[in-house]
């Protein structure tokens, strides 16, 4: 289907030649690695990604709030020349660099708290995680890692059991990890009307208290605000009354903030909204501008418990990553990209709060700076609508706008553009969503 109101899009999609990519990649990729489009990139460009048939797709996706600071970024992509050009790897197990060391001075400076940090890096947010546990576990020699209904941590076995949906990402893919507690989550769309954030935190206390105990619970691990869960924003209070309970029994708050860091809720870590100083905090994605980097930071006495040697990994830390992060870390503070985020936001949420008003299958409007999100439901039962939600995606992305989806009953539509889009790119990524909700 060709479509006129992208002028970028040059044939239907998917085009000849990523027809013959795709007939050339079931012959050689396995299936379980799937892609949400059926095109294939060339290149990069402001707020778009050019495929191999030289169709022109509005970002609205950044790779899941992996290309904030742009695809490609100018500074990024000369940072990582520079440091390819001197020397690639040399394990920082075996001999160190500057820029590992630069990029946790800038962690431990950006992160929520004055306090005294330290940071260790790996190569994904499933290792971040992974390594968090390791820390919390051996920092306070107790086991159980509590987590939340609808998190998300990752696909390693470990973050695998932290993570809360089956399909696709755990299905026949036990046993699990031991040790790890679900409570649920303050979701106020579900919630019963009314429930606060203390009240949804009390929930979640009292089943800590009586189903693991204060005393054998390491840690409680959650995403300030929940991604791949369905864009989910906790009541006011929930985060502060949690962190309060942790702080009182010896328990350590770990915070994800994998998708949620650098800027793209409208301040550097999504704490910042509710005042949080998590003793533990997960980074990757939009840290490296695309490379993968990730790191766990955290007080200093907790990270340093850790025996020599404890953490570690061969391309951990690798240098181009670090290059890359630190041209990435200098975008975001040049280009003021936490305004940026709120620009988006300015310009999206009341959009999304009109199209909810006219349609009643738009069961909530929610989230912050540039992570905004629609969760689509049956008018009147509110029931999830995983089938209109795939439609609308689905139409979006023939169309010529990349949107994601997520949640837990897959009903709903994320948004998490780059954050230097340009406004009129933007403008029309949302024009092309108005249209597919409308259509659909
Ligand atoms: N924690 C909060 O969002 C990654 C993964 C999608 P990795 N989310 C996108 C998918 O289907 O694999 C994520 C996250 C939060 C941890 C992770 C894991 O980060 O770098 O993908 O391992």
């Amino acid at each position: 289907m060709t479509n006129t109101a992208n002028p970028g899009l040059r044939t239907g999609i998917p085009g000849p030649a990523a027809q013959r990519l795709g007939l050339r990649r079931e012959r050689a990729v396995a299936d379980g690695a799937s892609s949400l489009l059926p095109v294939y990139t060339e290149s990069g460009g402001d707020g778009v990604l050019i495929d191999v048939d030289g169709n022109a797709f509005i970002d609205l996706g950044s790779g899941i709030a992996v290309t904030s600071v742009g695809n490609p970024a100018p500074k990024v992509t000369e940072a990582i020349r520079e440091q390819a050009g001197r020397f690639i790897h040399t394990c920082f197990m075996v001999s160190g660099y500057e820029g590992y060391v630069e990029v946790c001075e800038q962690l431990n400076e950006l992160t929520p708290g004055a306090h005294d940090k330290r940071s260790v890096l790996s190569n994904s947010g499933a290792e971040a995680v992974e390594n968090a546990v390791k820390i919390a576990r051996h920092a306070t020699g107790r086991s159980t890692v509590v987590v939340f209904d609808n998190a998300y941590h990752g696909r390693t076995n470990l973050t695998m059991a932290l993570t809360a949906k089956n399909m696709p990402y755990k299905h026949r893919f036990g046993p699990f990890a031991p040790e790890i507690a679900r409570v649920p989550m303050s979701y106020p769309y579900r919630d019963p009307h009314g429930m606060t954030g203390q009240q949804a935190a009390q929930r979640a206390i009292d089943r800590i208290r009586t189903q693991v105990g204060a005393e054998n619970t390491a840690a409680v691990l959650l995403e300030p605000i929940q991604g791949e869960g369905g864009f989910i924003v906790p009541a006011p209070g929930f985060l502060p009354a949690i962190a309060e309970w942790c702080r009182d029994n010896g328990v350590l708050f770990i915070a994800d903030e994998i998708q949620t860091g650098f800027c793209r809720t409208g301040s550097w870590f999504a704490c910042e909204h509710e005042n949080i100083l998590p003793d533990l905090i997960t980074t990757a994605k939009a840290l490296a501008g695309g490379l993968p980097l990730a790191a766990v930071t955290g007080r200093a006495e907790i990270m340093n418990s850790v025996h020599r040697g404890g953490l570690g990994g061969t391309y951990s830390g690798n240098p181009i990553a670090c290059a890359a992060a630190l041209a990435a870390i200098d975008t975001m503070r040049e280009q003021n990209l936490v305004a940026a985020a709120a620009a988006v936001e300015e310009t999206t949420r009341p959009r999304l709060d009109a199209l909810a008003q006219r349609d009643d299958g738009i069961g909530e409007v929610r989230g912050r700076g540039a992570m905004l999100a629609l969760e689509f439901v049956h008018p009147g039962t509110g029931r999830p609508d995983p089938e209109r939600t795939a439609r609308i995606a689905a139409h979006c992305h023939r169309a010529g706008t990349i949107v994601l989806t997520c949640g837990t009953h897959d009903n709903v539509i994320r948004l998490l553009p780059p954050l230097t889009i340009p406004a009129q790119t933007l403008v029309e990524g949302l024009d092309t969503l108005e249209a597919a909700v409308a259509e659909c």
